[in-house]
């Protein structure tokens, strides 16, 4: 088998900067990206047979760890059957019916196959219900890749210095107003200047795409408030928190009700799935009951449902895997701290539920402005470091560490005694 570097060279042949998503190129860390061969718990191995403590979870679907048996039976068994029908399935009925039991406030779901068509569709229907062209989302909010939502935007948006994508049509983003996370004032301002033309807020209820920074007490129900106030609709984008931070997710978490919620990752297993979901009233709008149209080839397709199923329905009846790795990302994170104190290194470590992130600065990170105070070259070499001593992490500031079930305490020390080695070097 080819080597990373190797593989690599082939790859930018064929696939636009050797990936097919940019984040994995490396980019943000100038190092060759590893190619991985296989998975399993929490470990990875790249082809070169290194094996890495995996803190990337395949950006959070594997909540459960790699390979889990429960998963991976429910997919050998779905195969046989078939891969994709394009016409409905009972096991599209079976998720629909679990998620709308797990999580509050939604009684319809839409299976799609990204959290990009998830968040796509969402503002689509908050246009079609409220007859309202405007949306306002949060600089540094990652939502994925749908034009209006390449304004301002975070995640590896961030790390191409490309946050307002080209190819975006002014007429699109002219739409797409932008508030800063966490600044109600903000937020409001926005509603003066744009009276009864605002759709809907779009927010992450974590902001998991500038490094890790969580909502402050107040910031959710706000939103909710001047939504009421306005007419206008909350969408929750729950692609990360969604059945990550609890079992209903961020509404049960911080206990603020959204109007419309978007999921991808973990409701897939690993398998690409996405899905919006909010009242009836709501999402009979949606073709073929209303007149917001969206459709989609393999939208709920048997397999990923099969994956997506088994996964769900291992979170609903093992409630004890979120306190677990919510205890497992309290070790890190304070481990982290320890070791940064130690070595007398200005880095901050935020961390919400069981996310985590580190910000190569001294002062604390509650803003997207104090995420950009972070020095991006420390964090490169901290990423090289520890990708050195086996441990794989996102390879770019704007991302989260997602601890998952597998992740032992061993695993967590070993973590932190490498994180305490490199801060060392990095602040000698
Ligand atoms: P996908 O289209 O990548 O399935 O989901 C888009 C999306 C929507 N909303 C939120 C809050 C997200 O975090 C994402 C995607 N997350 C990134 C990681 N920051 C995916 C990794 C990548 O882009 O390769």
């Amino acid at each position: 088998m080819d080597t990373s570097s190797s593989l690599f060279a082939r790859a930018k042949q064929v696939l636009p900067g050797g990936v097919n998503s940019p984040v994995r190129a490396y980019r943000a860390v100038g190092l060759t990206p590893r190619f991985i061969a296989r998975a399993d718990g929490a470990y990875i191995w790249d082809v070169d047979d290194h094996k890495y403590i995996d803190y990337v979870c395949s950006w959070g679907p594997m909540i459960l760890g790699h390979n889990h048996p429960v998963i991976r039976q429910a997919v050998e068994k779905a195969i046989v059957d078939g891969l994709s029908f394009g016409a409905p399935t009972e096991r599209e009925v079976e998720i629909a019916e679990l998620m709308t039991r797990m999580v509050p406030n939604i009684e319809m779901v839409r299976m799609v196959n990204s959290g990009t068509e998830a968040v796509m569709s969402a503002l689509r229907l908050a246009r079609g219900a409220t007859g309202r062209d405007k949306i306002i989302k949060f600089e540094g909010c990652y939502h994925g890749h749908s034009d209006c939502m390449l304004v301002k935007a975070g995640s590896s948006a961030m790390d191409g210095g490309c946050p307002n994508s080209a190819g975006v049509p002014v007429g699109t983003a002219k739409d797409t107003l932008t508030a800063q996370y966490n600044d109600l004032e903000s937020v409001q301002r926005l509603f003066d200047e744009n009276p009864n033309e605002i759709a809907c807020i779009i927010v992450e209820p974590v902001a998991a795409n500038m490094g890790v920074v969580g909502p402050q007490p107040g910031f959710l129900e706000g939103l909710r408030r001047i939504c009421d106030k306005n007419g206008a609709l909350l969408i929750f984008d729950e692609v990360i928190t969604g059945f990550r931070l609890a079992k209903g997710g961020a509404q049960s978490y911080f206990h603020v009700r959204a109007d419309l919620v978007t999921f991808g990752k973990i409701i897939g297993g690993g398998m690409p799935v996405g899905a919006y979901c909010g009242s009836r009233a709501l999402m009979e709008h949606i073709a073929p009951c209303g007149s917001v149209y969206q459709a989609g080839t393999l939208a709920g397709n048997p397999v990923a449902m099969a994956a997506g199923l088994a996964q769900l329905t291992y979170l609903n009846e093992h409630p004890e895997v979120y306190t677990e790795i919510e205890q497992k990302a309290n070790t890190l994170a304070h481990g982290m701290r320890q070791a940064a104190a130690e070595a007398g290194a200005g880095v901050q470590i935020n961390q919400v539920g069981s996310l985590v992130a580190p910000f190569f600065t001294p002062d604390c990170v509650a803003s997207f402005a104090g995420a950009n105070r972070s020095d991006l070259k420390k964090y490169a070499a901290y990423f090289g470091l520890m990708l050195e001593r086996g441990i794989y992490l996102a390879p770019a500031q704007f991302e989260a560490m997602f601890l998952s079930f597998a992740h032992t305490q061993q695993d967590i020390e070993e973590t932190i005694a490498k994180a305490k080695t490199v801060f060392g070097i990095l602040y000698p």
